[in-house]
């Protein structure tokens, strides 16, 4: 689906060890974010006088790879679960329809001991939810789970808060394996591991856009939706 064109550019000798050809005829040719790369190549235009075959075969040409950040699908946040988010399941179709798009898809588990320390019983604020290797902590099975690449489980430790699928865990690494530089964001709960995980990706750097429409606040207080939200803008983050 997507290629290094680096040896095309070569011949140029023009050096662009990062850019990636990608098919796609909805979306065309699409300038690079990388503002040194549009020096060098003077813009599209000059791109696709240098590569007429891209052209022709309706390539997206940009400087980074596109992932998708599926947060905790896991039935204990969805209807009829442990910690269930209101609506939470009106995001399972979106989120099947956003994975179809991107060539890197990766679904984060909240995924506890028994004891972990955010469970009542520990004297933490939450019912016991995501206990790892039980029902509750597996993926919805209307997931579509063809479309995931990878597992990330955070979380894992009694004394971990793992909201961010980025704590602790091989998420950034993974990214970075794929020369990922845009991820998007769904899934639940937005006013926690939704809001955790897209913070981490801003402040690690990742251009972050989140789907609306693919996530859900819990909303222990009324207006936790909205300020996620606020917040989230604040750090750089698109909501779209
Ligand atoms: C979450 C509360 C507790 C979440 C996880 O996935 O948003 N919320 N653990
Ligand atoms: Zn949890």
């Amino acid at each position: 689906m997507s290629a290094q064109i680096l040896t095309a550019f070569r011949e140029h000798r023009v050096q662009l060890p990062i850019l990636q050809v990608e098919r796609d005829k909805d979306r065309g040719i699409r300038a690079t974010p990388d503002v040194e790369l549009q020096r060098l190549l003077g813009g599209q235009e000059h791109l696709t006088k240098f590569l007429p075959e891209v052209d022709r075969h309706g390539v997206t040409i940009f400087g980074g790879m596109e992932a998708l950040i599926i947060v905790d699908m896991q039935n204990d946040f969805c209807e009829g679960g442990a910690l269930e988010v209101p609506d939470g399941n009106a995001v399972i179709e979106p989120i099947n329809q956003l994975a179809a798009r991107f060539p890197f898809v990766v679904a984060t588990r909240d995924w506890h001991p028994l004891d972990h320390q955010s469970f009542a019983e520990q004297g933490g604020p939450w019912p016991v939810h995501c206990v790892r290797d039980t029902p509750g902590a597996q993926l919805h099975e209307a997931i579509d789970a063809a479309q995931i690449d990878a597992i990330v489980d955070a979380g894992r430790e009694p004394d971990q808060e793992g909201y961010s699928g980025f704590e602790d865990t091989p998420l950034e690494s993974l990214l970075r394996e794929h020369d990922v530089d845009t991820v998007h964001v769904g899934g639940l709960a937005l006013d926690y591991c939704v809001k955790a995980t897209a913070l981490d990706a801003a402040h690690k750097g990742f251009h972050v856009i989140l789907h609306r429409d693919a996530t859900r606040p819990v909303e222990v207080n009324p207006g936790d939706g909205a300020r996620a939200e606020a917040e989230l803008r604040e750090a750089g983050v698109d909501i779209v």
